[in-house]
């Protein structure tokens, strides 16, 4: 059974996950494979604990064992499961189709996950006094001015950015959920929100909703 090492953690306000694990999270459920959630303690990523860089060099979550593969980097790892266990496909048949939906995936991760969505997401795992609603308030900013534009028009002809549920749409799965926490205000951008509401809808959405708790996603099968 493959094992995905994540870091979740549940507050009154919801359980909160790793952007990026979340990921991997959402494409093993997409899949349907049995799996089983390993939390790792934040404080032990942040420290870099020996135990950590053992499996990730750069001591970050996720990090996946698969038998006697380890796998760090969600994409790369949502690349391997699409390889090692192809049903459902989540990448296009064409050439061209899968060029674009690998673009728009890094786009997500550079664009999103790295630049403007920890400004929103770090705070929330701290005490509300703590927060610097500033920061937080900048990387909504990013989000209005680079991000969702660009994201409208990429959805405006589409339900999906590569017309069917792809791996480009996984990192977006995790922007749907910490804006779900944040309830940052989308709805000038009409195909974004209806966009993130549908994938918020999928079945693979409960594995990393913050309302589901860590027991209840604590994997699969
Ligand atoms: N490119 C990596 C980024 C992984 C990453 O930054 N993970 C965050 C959690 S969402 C982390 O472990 N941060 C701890 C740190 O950067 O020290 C991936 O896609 O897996």
């Amino acid at each position: 059974m493959i094992i995905v090492y994540t870091m979740e953690r549940e507050y009154p306000y919801g359980t909160l996950r790793s952007t990026n694990a979340s990921k991997t999270k959402v494409v093993l459920e997409e899949k349907g494979l049995p799996y089983r959630v390993e939390r790792v303690r934040p404080g032990d990523v942040w420290k870099k604990v020996p135990h950590v860089v053992a499996k990730h060099p750069l001591g970050k979550v996720p990090y996946i064992d698969d038998g006697e593969l380890t796998l760090f980097d969600s994409t790369v790892i949502n690349e391997y499961l699409n390889d090692a266990y192809p049903e459902p496909p989540l990448l296009p048949d064409d050439v061209p189709g899968r060029a674009r939906a690998r673009a728009l995936e890094n786009y997500g991760d550079e664009g999103v996950l790295m630049r403007f969505l920890p400004m929103i997401w770090m705070p929330w795992w701290s005490p509300e006094e703590q927060r610097d609603e500033q920061a937080m308030e900048k990387g909504r900013q990013g989000l209005r001015e680079h991000v969702l534009p660009f994201l409208d028009g990429e959805l405006a002809d589409r339900d999906y950015l590569c017309d069917t549920f792809s791996l480009a749409d996984v990192p977006f799965a995790a922007l749907a959920m910490v804006l779900q926490v944040d309830g940052m205000d989308v709805s000038a951008f009409t195909n974004v929100a209806r966009y993130l509401d549908r994938l918020r809808n999928r079945p693979s959405y409960t594995a990393i909703s913050p309302e589901t708790s860590m027991e209840d996603s604590a994997g699969r099968g």
